[in-house]
């Protein structure tokens, strides 16, 4: 099924960003329900780029399943070279309860890397009923949660660059 809605990006808020050429962002894509993270991650890349990140400066990797975003996450973080990292996945509620562990387990990840590491690592986990509620999420009726994780990165992003301009302005 392809994109039904795009976002309109043009209706997207104003982020204040210096340096925009310096901006680096990590984007850790679950391989699972690809139909639907495939539409997530074209949404997140489209964002970015409409907010003038360069495609050079986005770094993009595969895991297995939305369990792993956090080992995929963490892997970009070693590198310490991005300001911010999207995880991007889509975990739908089955008979079982498969989808509460993996849903928290994400959660508490990202957590933890952010806080740990300083780098917001954005949940972009979509955790619906079904592939119908996803897919209208996944630039449906719902947007695109991929742009809207986007937009929280160089939200965050915008937030750490005025408190360092803040900082310097009072001469720490
Ligand atoms: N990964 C997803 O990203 N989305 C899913 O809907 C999903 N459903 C799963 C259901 C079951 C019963 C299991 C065992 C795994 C599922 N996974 C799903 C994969 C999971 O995120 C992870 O890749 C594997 O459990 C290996 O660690």
């Amino acid at each position: 099924m392809t994109v039904k809605k795009k976002t309109n990006l043009s209706e997207l808020k104003e982020i204040e960003l210096s340096s925009v050429e310096n901006v680096h962002i990590g984007l850790v894509v679950a391989e699972w329900n690809n139909e639907v993270t495939g539409s997530l991650r074209d949404g997140a890349l489209e964002a970015l780029m409409h907010y003038g990140i360069s495609r050079d400066n986005i770094k993009e990797v595969s895991v297995p399943g939305s369990f792993e975003l956090p080992m995929g996450a963490r892997a970009l973080l070693k590198h310490k070279k991005y300001d911010a990292i999207i995880c991007i996945g889509c975990v739908i509620k089955g008979e079982t309860s498969h989808n509460e562990y993996i849903n928290q387990s994400v959660a508490t990840g990202l957590t933890q890397l952010g806080l740990t590491s300083g780098v917001p690592c954005i949940f972009g986990l979509l955790t619906p009923n079904n592939m119908e509620q996803a897919l209208e999420r996944a630039g449906g009726t719902h947007g695109n949660k991929g742009v809207e994780a986007a937009v929280t990165a160089l939200s965050m992003v915008s937030m750490g660059q005025s408190l360092e301009k803040k900082g310097k302005s009072i001469g720490f």
